[in-house]
């Protein structure tokens, strides 16, 4: 351990045995630097954070806490450890040996998926880099940058395969990481999700509870991968990922906690009345980053899902519980927009529906979620309930793209969608009011925005109103 923190690229993978390798990152460092320099949260650049660090992947490894301020954040590059004499696990070539370098004939797809792959993370801080400027407490705001300093770790993961072993255009590649911006007109990110403004903490906390599940979801089939190093990459990458997801399902729970405190002491059972966010625009701001992420599992029906199970290169989550990893015999029934645009059921070659199959997992795993939530109203004596809207809701991608469904997924005419489309997502009004009571950052130890209930514990054992973020002076 103390070896490896001593180099300037802290690893698990010997890259000071591979001098070009090692070379071409030291040469990609600067340029991510700069990057986080400008990409990163805005205005905490010179603040001491307390952050956990991961210096090796054993249980110590990763869970060490300091403070440090995010420049100097030594990101690594760290795989979970090898898997003696792994197999591919699925596919066309299921059971022959795993690969340690990438086969020729996969080569493209395999670039595709893990660019695909990397370019989310740096979106994803991009994304949330002035939240700084509004965060309801130092506990938040010190996990806000627990999360992006990791997504920054994410993208080393990727940049080191691209580096690693796709020689000239892997470098590119990683260059263009750098390149791309979330949002941006002409560049913009790859994935729909990470274009959309992430504004305000509930959208912060909704978007870490859906769309980084999506995360966790992908890495799960990409850690099934047949081609090793990606295998051992994702797998390490999934234990970090349970905190962003924890970040933002506590999130939204303190918020619903603090919704109901507030609505019980108003004078007409409205939370707004006293800078609280009403339950129902909580269901909003629930539909609207649901929706945005249930599109990150692609295409229902999909050949590009067969042909990367065929290949090996992307399995379904935990590959182990299924008894059958061929998936040449099975059918899938789904219920899809027939030629006339009423839905009907089709049944569907198992290998093609393989998005929706993880798309199920995921669903199921956001449905826990939102049912600790309504835990939360119920033991308050309050009857509303959140929920997960259909899955034919507001899509952008696979067959529903571009039709109109009410959170029910039954289909109504565009003009009744343009008219409600208010009721069912965040309003222009919604996105100002969320705005105006996080106006400006709560930055002294123990304060806490109104909106939000406190958390039950601090970090790593020490107290919720610890200085978690302090100033240099
Ligand atoms: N937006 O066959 P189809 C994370 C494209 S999140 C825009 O239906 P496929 C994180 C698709 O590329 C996890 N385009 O889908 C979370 C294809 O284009 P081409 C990220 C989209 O290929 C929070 C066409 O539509 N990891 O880590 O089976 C914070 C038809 O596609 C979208 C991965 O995504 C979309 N939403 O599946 C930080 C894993 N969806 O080929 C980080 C790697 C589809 O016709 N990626 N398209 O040009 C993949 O496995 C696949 O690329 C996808 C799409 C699952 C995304
Ligand atoms: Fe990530
Ligand atoms: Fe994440």
């Amino acid at each position: 351990m103390t070896r490896l923190s001593t180099e300037r690229i802290p690893n698990n993978v010997d890259l000071s045995g591979d001098i070009r390798l090692q070379r071409a990152l030291e040469q990609w460092q600067p340029d991510f630097l700069s990057w986080w320099k400008e990409m990163g949260p805005e205005g905490f650049l010179g603040h001491d954070v307390y952050l956990r660090t991961a210096v090796g992947v054993s249980a110590e490894g990763w869970a060490h806490f300091d403070y440090v301020k995010m420049p100097d954040y030594r990101w690594g590059i760290f795989l979970a450890d090898e898997v003696k004499e792994r197999t591919v696990g699925f596919g066309d070539t299921c059971g022959q040996p795993a690969w340690r370098e990438v086969p020729g004939e996969h080569r493209n797809a395999l670039r595709k998926l893990i660019v695909t792959q990397a370019d989310t993370e740096p979106a994803s801080v991009e994304q949330q880099r002035r939240l700084g400027q509004s965060c309801p407490s130092l506990y938040d705001l010190r996990n806000l940058f627990q999360v992006n300093v990791e997504e920054g770790r994410h993208m080393w993961a990727m940049a080191y395969l691209l580096h690693g072993f796709f020689g000239r255009d892997g470098r590119e590649e990683a260059e263009e990481l750098l390149r791309r911006r979330s949002g941006h007109p002409d560049h913009p990110r790859i994935l729909g999700a990470f274009n959309e403004p992430v504004d305000d903490w509930l959208s912060f906390f909704m978007f870490t509870m859906f769309t980084d599940r999506d995360g966790k979801y992908q890495l799960l089939a990409l850690a099934e991968s047949g081609f090793d190093p990606l295998s051992r990459t994702c797998r390490f990458m999934l234990t970090e990922e349970a905190h962003h997801m924890f970040v933002g399902e506590t999130g939204v729970l303190r918020v619903v906690q603090r919704s109901v405190e507030l609505s019980r002491q108003s004078k007409n059972g409205d939370p707004r009345e006293l800078g609280g966010v009403d339950l129902p625009t909580i269901q909003k701001y629930l539909n609207l980053w649901y929706s945005l992420s249930l599109d990150l599992f692609g295409g229902e029906v999909s050949t590009n899902a067969a042909s990367f199970f065929a290949a090996g290169l992307k399995g379904r989550a935990k590959e182990e519980k299924f008894e059958d990893h061929r998936a040449l015999a099975g059918t899938y029934d789904l219920e899809l927009p027939g030629p006339t645009g009423a839905l009907e059921l089709q049944e569907v070659p198992l290998r093609n529906a393989l998005n929706e199959v993880l798309r199920d997992g995921y669903v199921e795993d956001c449905q826990r979620g939102v049912d600790r939530w309504n835990k939360v109203l119920a033991e308050a004596g309050v009857a509303f309930r959140l929920r997960l809207p259909s899955r034919r809701f507001h899509r952008h991608q696979g067959a529903f793209a571009g039709l109109c469904f009410d959170p029910d997924g039954a289909p109504i005419p565009q003009d009744e969608w343009l008219r409600r489309r208010d009721e069912w997502l965040p309003s222009g009004a919604d996105r100002e009011y969320l705005r105006s009571i996080q106006a400006r950052p709560l930055l002294g130890a123990g304060e806490l925005a109104n909106w939000i209930a406190p958390p039950p514990r601090g970090i790593n054992g020490l107290p919720v109103d610890h200085l978690y973020v302090r100033c240099e002076d």
